[in-house]
């Protein structure tokens, strides 16, 4: 993807991110307990990320493979898995993410619109099973997404 002259490719390109998450989604339907994701071991420091903003909810960090000259995605520390499995109940935890969002956006510098983007499932897209919401920005995204 070609943004402000840089080029931003994910490993493997977009093919390579679509199967990526085609295999994630099959393994996260698997019966049984699901093994900790890459998320929650960021969320635990046993990985490292670039950890932007962190509060006893939620955590943001940047993407490390950015789609747009800023690519943050905001988590939420309490592991749900995807948007499709929220609960009434999460109303206020996913209203937070919405605002960590907007106010690490314009930390980030984001002043003339960005992009949320949130996966889900396997039509979605979605690869790593602990919900999270992409930010991107700092170039024209266009419309509609593939
Ligand atoms: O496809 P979905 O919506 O599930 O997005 C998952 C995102 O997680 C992708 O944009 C990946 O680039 C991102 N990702 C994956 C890993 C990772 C990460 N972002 C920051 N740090 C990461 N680590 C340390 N390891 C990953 N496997």
């Amino acid at each position: 993807v070609r943004g402000a002259g840089r080029c931003y490719v994910a490993a493997g390109g977009q093919d390579g991110e679509v199967q990526k998450a085609q295999r994630a989604a099959e393994a996260s339907e698997e019966p049984g307990q699901r093994p900790p994701t890459i998320f929650s071991k960021i969320i635990d420091r046993t990985i490292r990320a670039d950890i932007l903003y962190e509060d006893d909810k939620c955590l943001a960090f940047r993407d490390v493979a950015p789609q747009a000259p800023v690519h943050f995605l905001v988590i939420p520390k309490h592991p749900i898995p995807r948007l499709s499995r929220v609960a009434a109940g999460d109303a206020e935890l996913l209203g937070h993410l919405l605002v960590v969002a907007s106010q690490t956006a314009k930390v980030e510098g984001l002043v003339d619109g960005y992009r949320v983007v949130i996966n889900d499932g396997k039509r979605g897209s979605q690869s790593v099973y602990h919900l999270h919401l992409h930010v991107l920005g700092g170039r024209q995204m266009g419309w509609p997404p593939g």
